[in-house]
């Protein structure tokens, strides 16, 4: 997309699907000009609602409200106009024909908020607050976004380019001081601010281990045996059957996905096929293999246990989970079968899908082993694997930093890529081919 275009565009900004009312948005410099000459009405009171006639010719295409925005107090800092109309299909269709017949460009995905960014209406980071809001489904996930959107995790990123940049702007003036004229920089003071701006970005960078759970859900893979009961947990979990249950073992061959809510977070689920050995059917064989690439894609894999089942057998799948590097919870299941429960040593918790005993007490623990209970309300966390890249980096630069302090120049170097890092973030200094990928995500009418 050209990311200058200083035309009027135009796209409904609510769903597509059937709803009461639609809105479509305008921006650019003919949009109130469109407007008067959808309405007949000459008197647009900029950011007031107006009830108004939208006219088709001389017939009435409906009755709608209209809010004239006048730039730069709009979302997108230009003038801006949002029409209201009744959601029938007919009424959208024709006035989108009626706003290009009026010279206006339909919009692409994410051009709203693109020229939000583009009049500094807001940085980068928030842009992309924006779809994360948009996209959010957890209590979790909005919180994250809202801290983007409202610009607090740019602020810390601004905070830690501030220091640097005035780091920086000490280190060139004794460059330039071929006279020496200024006083050597203090070796230890500039150590010690460096090793701040390291602290800084390291310990926001290791919130996203958190926030790329938050954001996009906890994997997490129940294995064991065949007939231990994991599709058993699966719908115990989900609160109805989304897997067949039988006391057949090999019944689930495929893996099945479910999600679920666990307070305020979401839980991708897999219930994969059990794992064993002598397996002679084609199909079960490729159901092991998936139930093996589960294990390895998950967060968190509960090993799920029958005290009743081979030994040997289970005590391989969880060498296997725990081979992986992940989280592996031990969850001995059935407690309501005689005798079971005396044999949960070296186990997590006991369970029994058939009665709901530690179910609840199960999805705690899910929550804490992963490391997300320790969560504040008011934790600012890194949700994207650029954002976290970006801190990566400029971590490595400034530590280079701090080794080459006695070389003004390469300490200087090192510091300016890091901050080069930090702004390419906040969207100081962005290529337009980084803008056009990060804004195509976005829907039409955003
Ligand atoms: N008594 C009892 N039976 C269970 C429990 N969980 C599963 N089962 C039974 O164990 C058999 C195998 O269950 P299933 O969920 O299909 O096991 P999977 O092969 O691991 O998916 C079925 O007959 C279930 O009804 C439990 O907690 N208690
Ligand atoms: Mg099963």
């Amino acid at each position: 997309m050209d990311i200058f275009a200083k035309d009027t565009i135009a796209a409904f900004a609510t769903a597509s699907s059937s709803g009461a009312v639609a809105l479509l948005r305008i921006s650019g410099p003919e949009s109130l000009t469109v407007l008067k000459t959808l309405t007949n009405r000459q008197n647009f009171k900029p950011r007031y609602a107006h009830l108004v006639k939208i006219y088709d010719g001389v017939n009435i295409l409906d009755n709608a409200v209209a809010v004239f925005y006048e730039g730069p107090k709009s979302y997108t800092g230009q003038d801006c106009a949002e029409i209201t109309v009744h959601a029938g299909e007919y009424i959208k269709a024709r006035l989108l024909e009626l706003v290009f017949a009026a010279g206006v460009r339909q919009a692409q995905a994410g051009e709203f908020t693109m020229r939000a960014y583009l009049n500094g209406k807001m940085d980068l980071m928030q842009a992309q607050g924006v779809a994360d809001i948009i996209a959010a489904k957890n209590k979790s996930a909005h919180k994250a976004a809202l801290n983007i959107l409202d610009g607090r995790l740019s602020q810390k990123f601004k905070n830690i380019r501030a220091v640097l940049t005035e780091l920086l702007a000490k280190v060139e003036v004794r460059i330039d001081d071929t006279d020496d004229e200024m006083p050597p920089l203090e070796p230890k003071e500039t150590f010690c601010t460096l090793d701040g701006v390291i602290n800084l970005t390291e310990s926001l960078a290791s919130t996203f281990s958190a926030g790329r759970l938050v954001k996009d859900g906890i994997k997490t893979a129940i294995v064991g045996v065949p007939n231990s009961g994991k599709s058993s947990l699966l719908n115990t979990l989900l609160g109805f059957d989304r897997a067949i249950v039988s006391p057949v073992s090999g019944t689930t061959r495929d893996t099945v996905d479910a999600a679920l809510k666990i307070g305020d977070f979401a839980l991708l689920l897999t219930d994969t096929a059990g794992i064993h050995t002598n397996c002679t059917d084609f199909a079960e064989a490729q159901g092991i293999e998936r139930s093996r690439k589960a294990m390895f894609s998950a967060d968190i894999i509960i090993f799920l246990g029958d005290s009743q089942a081979d030994q040997a057998a289970q005590e391989a799948i969880l060498k296997e989970a725990l081979s992986t590097g992940k989280k592996v919870l031990k969850v001995l299941n059935k407690s309501d079968l005689q005798g079971r429960k005396g044999n949960a040593e070296g186990y997590d918790i006991v369970i029994s899908c058939k009665t709901g005993e530690g179910i609840e007490e199960l999805k705690t623990k899910i929550i804490q082993a992963i490391g997300l209970s320790a969560l504040q309300e008011d934790d600012i966390l890194i949700t994207s694997a650029a954002h976290y890249e970006a801190l990566k980096q400029a971590g490595k630069e400034l530590s280079a930093a701090k080794e080459h302090i006695s070389d003004l120049e390469l300490m200087a170097e090192h510091i300016r890529r890091a901050v080069l890092s930090l702004k390419r973030l906040i969207g100081e200094i962005t290529p337009d081919d980084i803008l056009g990928e990060i804004f195509s995500k976005f829907c039409v009418g955003k």
